[in-house]
């Protein structure tokens, strides 16, 4: 899954690729490097992220999913009804919903889902995150969600651990290391690491100075995780870099 975000402030690509234009080029190009679905998003989801007005979003990801749709398989990436019904309509046939509220719009416009977990809202969610199991709890969580959504007849149902979505560092770690206990659960799993800040953190900078490995140098570390998903049974990764991780992908599928 392609990463690409028609917004002026995601984390790592904010404002690139906000020119309709230009967002349709790019998605075309994330196709072409072997992304067999490509998920538009207009409003982000970084800690500390502001909410966009339906209008926009609305403006921002319809044209660009109407012109993706004939070329490549189109997820929304949206937490609002309205946008997952406009996006459906304009092609998009998967609704990746990071608020774990849209299953009964997603069924009910016939769409696949991915249901996501997260502790708190974008604008909170990295304040304080606690848990007792987090592995537990996120997996208890998402077979309760992925179960009811398939009861109201939602025929393909994703579950994704949301990393970076009100977890620490560690609690990402947990996530990762213990992926094949929500593998087994039994629903599909989708994973996004790519480009995130506890990559960042772990990797720190060349330089000495105490702070994150800048975003443009998490290529190599988002390729490690995206493998370590894939060799751990998750059935699709969600990132910014399709073409190596594509090559990645053919290397642990052999
Ligand atoms: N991560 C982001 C956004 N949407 N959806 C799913 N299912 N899983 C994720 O891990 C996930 C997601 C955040 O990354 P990005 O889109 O690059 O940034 P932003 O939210 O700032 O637009």
């Amino acid at each position: 899954m392609g990463v690409l975000n028609v917004t002026p402030d995601s984390f790592s690509d904010g404002g690139r690729y906000l020119d309709t234009e230009r967002a349709i080029d790019h998605g075309r190009a994330l196709a072409a490097d072997g992304a067999d679905v490509v998920d538009v998003g207009g409003e982000s989801s970084r800690p500390g992220a502001e909410p966009v007005a339906e209008a926009e979003e609305l403006r921002r990801v319809v044209p660009v999913v109407e012109a993706l749709a004939p070329v490549v398989r189109v997820s929304i990436d949206t937490v609002k009804p309205a946008v997952a019904r406009a996006a459906v309509a304009a092609g998009a046939t998967l609704v990746n919903d990071v608020s774990a509220t849209l299953a009964p719009v997603a069924a009910e416009l016939g769409a696949g889902y991915v249901v996501m977990h997260r502790q708190g809202s974008p604008v909170t969610m990295q304040v304080d995150p606690r848990y007792d199991d987090v592995v537990a709890e996120v997996i208890d969580f998402l077979v309760r969600e992925a179960s009811a959504a398939r009861r109201l007849g939602i025929a393909e149902v994703w579950v994704d651990p949301g990393i970076g979505f009100g977890k620490t560092v560690d609690h990402n770690l947990s996530l990762l290391r213990h992926l094949d206990r929500l593998v087994a659960a039994g629903f599909p799993v989708l994973v996004g690491t790519s480009r995130k800040g506890f990559l960042g953190v772990l990797l720190g900078r060349s330089d000495g100075r105490d702070e994150p490995a800048p975003v443009g140098d998490r290529l190599e570390a988002s390729l490690a995780t995206a493998t370590w998903a894939m060799a751990s049974g998750a059935g699709m990764v969600r990132v910014h870099d399709v073409l190596p991780t594509v090559q990645a992908a053919k290397v642990v599928a052999a």
